[in-house]
């Protein structure tokens, strides 16, 4: 299965990534994680990235889709979650670009549905480098102008399903595997 999650920051996207690829054994990739890793490892890409980071700002499209690029043309499992990504429209449109060279298209776009009230509590509590008051909303600002239009662009394509992200976590899981129930593959009758 191939599934791309959509929400503003702290929608809970990394949150469910881990039951839903946990569910399917598909490869979770979260460009999140993939730049928090190098800013941890102090790499030249990471020392760029940092900064960024923290000012609530979203990373050059280059830099992000040289990272996913590499990973989804190394992808040897029968699937994957992109966590994170695409973010921009130009990093939508190379995703289409390389996924139709690659002869694998999405099956589904998740959005996460959350009330920006909420994710302002949640991303308070959480106390990461970039979760203060004003780079939240630096990065919703960010989100609405750069990301946002992304529901109507898949929701033309017919991909987009959208997930009511407020509730426990479980329950959410919940929500979103009954929606997967339509795009996992069939599995053959036995016998
Ligand atoms: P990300 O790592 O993608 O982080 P996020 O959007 O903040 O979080 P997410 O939606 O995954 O929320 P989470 O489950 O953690 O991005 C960080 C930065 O990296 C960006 O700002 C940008 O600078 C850069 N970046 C990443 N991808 C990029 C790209 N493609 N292009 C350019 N730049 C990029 O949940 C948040 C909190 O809520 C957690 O504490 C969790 O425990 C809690 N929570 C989750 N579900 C809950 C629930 N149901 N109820 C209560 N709390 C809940």
């Amino acid at each position: 299965m191939r599934i791309v999650l959509l929400g503003a920051p702290g929608s809970g996207k990394g949150t469910q990534s881990e039951a839903i690829v946990k569910k399917y054994q598909i490869r979770h990739l979260s460009t999140g994680d993939m730049l928090r890793a190098e800013v941890a490892a102090g790499t030249p890409l990471g020392r760029q990235a940092r900064e960024i980071m923290e000012a609530g700002q979203l990373v050059s499209d280059a830099i992000v889709l040289g990272m996913i690029e590499q990973r989804l043309l190394d992808n040897d499992t029968e699937g994957f979650l992109l966590d994170g990504f695409p973010r921009t429209l130009v990093q939508a449109k190379a995703l289409d670009a390389l996924l139709t060279k690659l002869e694998q298209p999405l099956d589904v776009v998740l959005f996460f549905d959350v009330d920006y009230e909420e994710i302002m509590q949640r991303l308070l509590a959480r106390h990461r480098s970039d979760d203060n008051a004003e780079t939240i909303r630096k990065r919703l600002q960010v989100y609405e102008h750069e990301t946002a239009p992304l529901r109507q662009y898949y929701e033309s394509k017919d991909n987009l399903r959208t997930v009511k992200g407020v509730g426990q976590i479980d329950e959410i899981s919940e929500r979103i595997f009954r929606i997967l129930e339509d795009f996992a593959p069939e599995t053959a009758p036995a016998g």
